[in-house]
């Protein structure tokens, strides 16, 4: 049992029970009701200890058609703290408990309604923000993830049978397994495998909104182009170098997608303590962006990296390089950004030329997270099951080409199937679901 609305006042609060006492449980609040009719909504007045406490609506959802797969009732009940109290201590009066947070869901997965990776899918979907975040969440938990994995496997359990089939008469020393088939198993894992876990890096920026950092020397328009890019005054600008401290961060949603820009201190030789710190926060912001917009003010060095910024730490990055104050070029000189494809994309952040371009270049790896019939990983947990499996893959390869024993690489088949297993709930310890399932919210 569990009030599943958000703490305080509202409207309504609905409290949840599930088990199969709880429509017995719900029955003694009403003066003389029987039963409930299954997924019927039903006016009721509820008393406690004798005393009119409210009236309220309740629905009952009989097993195995309820969201946990138990029976469960669901009352909603006027949104006072006190009705919201009262209630729950006549319910755990009459023998009701209340619920760990993500209880509802546990039972869920329990009782088989969901796989793991939906069931988490659960709470990526209340917390979602953004259209795009919304959109994984809800492909994961209509079963995105747990479909391809499935195929995965499929192909797994063949490749187990295959080499177990050889186990099984390796006294007759016979090479029964076909190693092209093999191969071509472990090729078409890989080509399912390695998109998917490709996917993370950008799925898992969408789900925590993509963080953008804003870096360069002093005074080539960072904060200028955060204030352009949010629409906001948000940060100071002047002309004297060194005017950001610390950073500044703002959030934005463009084509659904939420993004943190986040202004940085410019970097450059300094001595100042101040300003040192807040060098130290930029290399910090670069560390932890999704996306990196490198700015610079002088066409003669474009794409330049600004000092201190080592080229490993943009590796696992998306990098966009930028040339701003296009504005006081010379009308006929012609844009730097026209050639190669790396070459820095020409704007102005105080004129807003070249504003739209920047957008897009932003954007767009993002948005193929976004297609349909794309599968897409979001979850930390998945993304290292899936690196351990991908892993086992390679063992079992190097087993094969060096002819390790046969029942070598069925361990190393085994253990990629606990990895995917552990994904989608097949294979889990208690342990695991628990810390899994404390992060969901109470009453889900
Ligand atoms: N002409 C022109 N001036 C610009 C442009 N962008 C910024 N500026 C000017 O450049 C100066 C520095 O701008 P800021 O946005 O404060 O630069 P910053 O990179 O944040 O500087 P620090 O915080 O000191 O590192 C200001 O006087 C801005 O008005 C631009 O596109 N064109
Ligand atoms: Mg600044």
């Amino acid at each position: 049992m569990a009030v599943a609305t958000p703490p305080g006042v509202g409207g309504i609060a609905v409290l949840r029970l599930s088990g199969a006492a709880a429509p017995d449980l719900v029955l003694q609040l009403t003066h003389g009701r029987t039963s409930w009719t299954p997924r019927q909504a039903t006016y009721v007045q509820l008393y406690a200890d004798g005393e009119l406490l409210d009236d309220a609506v309740v629905t009952y959802f009989a097993a195995p058609h309820s969201y946990t797969g138990d029976d469960c009732v669901e009352i909603s009940c006027h949104g006072s703290q006190y009705v919201q109290r009262r209630l729950l201590d006549v319910l755990t009066a009459a023998g009701a408990r209340l619920a760990e947070p993500g209880e509802f869901t546990m039972r869920a997965f329990l009782n088989g309604r969901l796989d793991l990776s939906q069931a988490e899918a659960v709470a990526d979907l209340i917390d979602a923000t953004s259209q795009g975040a919304h959109r994984l969440a809800s492909r994961q938990l209509r079963g995105s993830v747990a479909g391809r994995l499935a195929q995965l496997r499929e192909r797994f359990v063949k490749l187990a049978s295959l080499m177990e089939l050889e186990l099984d008469f390796s006294e007759e020393d016979v090479e029964f397994a076909d190693r092209s088939q093999l191969q071509q198993l472990l090729d078409e894992i890989e080509q399912l495998a390695l998109p998917l876990a490709d996917s993370f890096r950008f799925g898992n920026a969408v789900r925590n909104g993509i963080r953008v950092a804003i870096v360069g020397q002093p005074n080539v328009g960072k904060s200028t182009l955060l204030n352009a890019l949010v629409g906001d005054d948000r940060a100071i600008v002047s002309p004297t170098p060194g005017t950001t401290r610390d950073t500044i961060e703002e959030c934005v949603t463009i084509e659904g997608l939420l993004f943190r820009f986040v202004d940085t201190a410019g970097l450059r030789h300094s001595s100042d303590d101040i300003e040192l710190a807040g060098m130290e926060r930029s290399r910090r912001a670069v560390q932890e962006a999704d996306t990196v917009l490198v700015v610079s003010d002088t066409p003669d060095t474009p794409g330049a990296t600004p000092c201190d910024i080592p080229h490993e730490l943009l590796a696992d990055k998306e990098v966009v390089y930028l040339l701003n104050k296009v504005d006081l070029l010379p009308q006929q000189q012609p844009l730097p950004s026209d050639g190669s494809p790396s070459a820095p994309l020409a704007i102005s952040a105080k004129q807003g030329i070249g504003l739209d371009k920047l957008r897009a270049a932003i954007v767009e790896p993002y948005l193929k997270t976004q297609l349909p019939d794309t599968t897409v990983l979001t979850n930390v947990r998945h993304h290292r099951a899936l690196l351990a499996t991908l892993q086992a893959v390679r063992h079992i390869r190097d087993g094969l080409a060096s002819g390790v024993p046969t029942d070598l690489v069925v361990v190393d088949i085994r253990d990629a199937l606990y990895h995917i297993g552990s994904i989608t709930g097949q294979v889990t310890d208690s342990e695991i679901l628990h810390a899994i399932f404390a992060d969901f919210c109470v009453g889900k």
